[in-house]
């Protein structure tokens, strides 16, 4: 544990020597919590939770029910006691108590605070998110110590103050190049709560399928979305995106979904012979290519199509964003490139959304509300926050998880390089971009692209366990980041692991303790 970290322990002594009531001492202090928290204060005391614990909240506020509920789950998986989750008036001195205030924090409302002491456990938030947030933590504090006898878990007693640096905290997945179902989505948004990210970017369209259901335009899944590299292709209804939204939303997690255009784009190519400029459909592709199509910039029909997109997308998505892709456009002249951003960025602000695009949208007219999505070029970043924007930070060479973590991982690629747990936590954001300064940037996201990738077990493989490291460096205090301590924490890690039954990368590099 860091010294920075302030362990005090002369409260906790004293209500020990009051109260010998607990034979196991416990020690919130050495809970190996990721994200590491902003402020801890151990008690020295603890909390028992046996059978008879409830769990409390407020008549009648229906984000915490979810909450508990999800509360509950865990605390059944980890301890194999099933609370009981009460609706009450007011809070009593007993039990795990949940409830929003925002007076503890008035500036940033993911934050929360936890207090664990002998007869209640309090978990306050600014909003509802920070309650699921001090929930994870909580977790992570029961599952650090053992029962006593059958059925009493001893949870380490303290105050926990705590706070993300950034409010965006993302992931992405690519479900263009292979198609996952509903459910797998899910799982994955499960997966991000774990560890307080709260974005998840979905990479819809893309040279090998469409996955998303646009209404004025069918065929666009039909035959778009009858494909996929690895599998027999898919889509998303609209209803199925709503549900995936929805499921995301009572976590506190927002969908930015993203339509790549103008390149990346030969599934709607292949559905709609217009949208080209010869006026004819190319074949389906289920390569490995990248940079060869191109939507036709000087065709009206093309704007009309990237309209009735935005416009049907805007409808069915709850958050602020829609990413229009724009990278990679090798085929467009830059003319014409600038030409078609500008023109999508008037679209999707039409339809009241921020328009988020690859770092290459920086060379078009972009205006101070757009956000540039760094992943290859620093001058590309650098360029659009001279012209205003905001950045979101996802370094390839970084957080790209379908980078291969040495030459023998039987999965992804190498191109950006190998990127071992320790290099993708090793990382700094704000000594990225040169001139890329804190209020220039958003928060950071971690992409896993699929063009090698078909199954939930293969992205948890990719995934976890850099992802971990990436939503520490997204919310906990640059100086609490330190790589010794990090990856003895990662260690203690795997009874929430496997438990969750996460298919997670073994790397050697971290001192993995035994089940
Ligand atoms: C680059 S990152 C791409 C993707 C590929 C990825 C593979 C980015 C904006 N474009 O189209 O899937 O590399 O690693």
């Amino acid at each position: 544990m860091k010294r920075s970290l302030l362990v005090v322990f002369v409260l906790g002594l004293l209500v020990m020597s009051i109260s010998c009531k607990k034979s196991v001492p416990a020690d919130l202090g050495k809970v190996s919590f990721i994200p590491q928290p902003v402020e801890l204060l151990a008690t020295g005391s603890s909390f028992e939770i046996s059978k008879n614990t409830s769990i409390n909240i407020l008549k009648g506020d229906e984000d915490l029910a979810l909450i508990a509920q999800l509360l509950k789950d865990e605390v059944k998986l980890f301890t194999g006691n099933d609370l009981v989750v009460n609706e009450v008036s007011s809070f009593g001195k007993n039990g795990i108590n949940l409830g929003v205030d925002a007076t503890i924090n008035e500036e940033n409302k993911e934050a929360y605070a936890l207090i664990i002491n002998e007869d209640q456990v309090k978990i306050s938030g600014a909003s509802g998110a920070g309650v699921l947030f001090g929930v994870q933590t909580f977790v992570q504090a029961i599952q650090a110590h053992k029962s006593t006898e059958k059925d009493v878990w001893i949870v380490a007693s303290g105050q926990i103050n705590d706070y993300p640096q950034y409010g965006f905290r993302g992931a992405m997945l690519d479900v263009a190049r292979n198609f996952f179902e509903v459910d797998d989505v899910k799982r994955f948004i499960d997966l991000l709560v774990y560890y307080k990210l709260n974005v998840l970017h979905l990479h819809l369209t893309d040279d090998q399928g469409w996955r998303i259901e646009i209404k004025s335009w069918p065929k666009l899944t039909t035959i778009g979305g009858s494909t996929s590299m690895l599998g027999d292709g898919g889509f998303y209804t609209q209803e199925d995106y709503k549900e995936i939204v929805k499921y995301a939303k009572e976590r506190f997690i927002t969908i930015i979904p993203e339509i790549d255009i103008p390149g990346h784009t030969n599934a709607a190519l292949a559905s709609y012979a217009e949208l080209n400029c010869n006026g004819k459909a190319p074949e389906l592709y289920k390569g490995m290519k990248v940079g060869f199509s191109t939507l036709c910039t000087d065709k009206e029909i093309t704007y009309q199509f990237v309209d009735d997109v935005v416009r049907e997308l805007a409808e069915i998505t709850d958050g602020p964003y829609i990413h229009i892709g724009g990278d990679e456009s090798h085929v467009t002249e830059l003319d014409d490139y600038v030409y078609f951003i500008n023109r999508t960025q008037d679209i999707v602000k039409k339809y009241n959304k921020i328009m988020v695009g690859w770092d290459e949208i920086a060379h078009a007219d972009i205006d101070s509300e757009a956000i540039v999505h760094y992943w290859a070029k620093g001058e590309n970043a650098s360029m659009g926050v001279e012209k205003g924007a905001k950045v979101i930070l996802s370094p390839s060479t970084k957080v790209y998880l379908d980078m291969q973590y040495d030459s023998l991982t039987h999965l992804g690629q190498h191109w950006a390089a190998y990127i071992e747990i320790d290099s993708s936590y090793m990382w700094k954001p704000l000594e990225l971009v040169e001139g890329i300064n804190r209020e220039n940037i958003v928060g950071i996201e971690s992409p896993l692209w699929t063009e090698t990738i078909s199954t939930m077990d293969e992205i948890e493989y990719m995934v976890f366990p850099r992802i971990i490291g990436h939503a520490e460096i997204g919310w906990s205090p640059v100086e609490h980041l330190n790589w010794d301590d990090y990856k003895v924490r990662l260690g203690k890690q795997v009874p929430l692991l496997e438990k969750r039954g996460v298919d997670y990368y073994a790397s050697k590099q971290v001192p993995w303790i035994k089940k």
